[in-house]
């Protein structure tokens, strides 16, 4: 049986069928979210993206409780930086350089994992990638594929970097897209604003925004 709900969005309702419908958390990490990490290291105050954690928290215990398929994803390296492109690697943030939370954005070390209040629990999927998009070098399709998934739930950070890449991938693949505005943020409140009118403009050209409380008060 499923189970459909209409969640109040922007530019009109998000259709949701909960058995279809995957939660993705990106790239939720101590280096975005933490100080000394890469989010920092670029030059960012890290207070803002921090911020959205008990938002983004209540909405992975409410997805946990329906059953809702959950992934996380982690942007990050192989320890011998070889899948680094030279043109990621020039731009700053000391990707490789050791930090106060380890080699940053390196996966395995401290810094490049999940922040301690999202921590995936066991059936969740954990999904390394190298780029800003998660598709782009991950088998995100083939799960969302074998777990007859058609619409996605963002959250996570940046709004204007990894979420919205994300969001432009997933739309191109015909997946439905629901991002949750407080559940996402950038460093830069602009960023974050322009990102969501970008989104849900000319009649939801990449898909829909909505705020968490319109989906919690709906699937309750
Ligand atoms: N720099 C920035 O805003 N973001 C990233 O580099 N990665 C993600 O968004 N995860």
């Amino acid at each position: 049986m499923t189970k459909e709900f209409t969640i109040q969005a922007k530019p009109y309702g998000f259709e949701l069928d909960l058995e279809t419908t995957a939660l993705i958390i990106i790239d939720m990490q101590r280096d975005f979210l933490y100080p000394g990490g890469f989010g920092e290291q670029l030059g960012n105050d890290v207070s803002t993206t921090s911020s959205i954690i008990p938002n983004v928290k209540r909405v992975l215990d409410k997805a946990r409780e329906k059953g809702m398929l959950v992934i996380h994803t982690r942007e990050g390296h192989r320890p011998d930086l070889t899948d680094l492109p030279a043109s990621k690697a020039k731009r700053g943030g000391g990707i490789g350089e050791e930090g106060p939370m380890g080699r940053i954005l390196v996966r395995g070390e401290y810094g490049h994992d999940i922040v301690d209040e999202l921590q995936p629990i066991e059936g969740e999927v954990i999904l390394d990638k190298p780029g800003k998009g998660a598709f782009y070098q991950t088998d995100l399709e083939t799960i969302l594929k074998n777990k007859n998934i058609k619409s996605l739930l963002l959250a996570g950070v940046t709004t204007h970097v990894c979420v919205q890449s994300t969001i432009r991938e997933a739309n191109d693949r015909g997946y439905e897209c629901l991002m949750l505005e407080d559940c996402c943020a950038a460093f830069d409140k602009k960023d974050h604003e322009d990102s969501i009118r970008m989104i849900n403009q000319q009649g939801g050209i990449f898909g829909w925004t909505t705020e968490s409380k319109n989906l919690l008060e709906a699937i309750n």
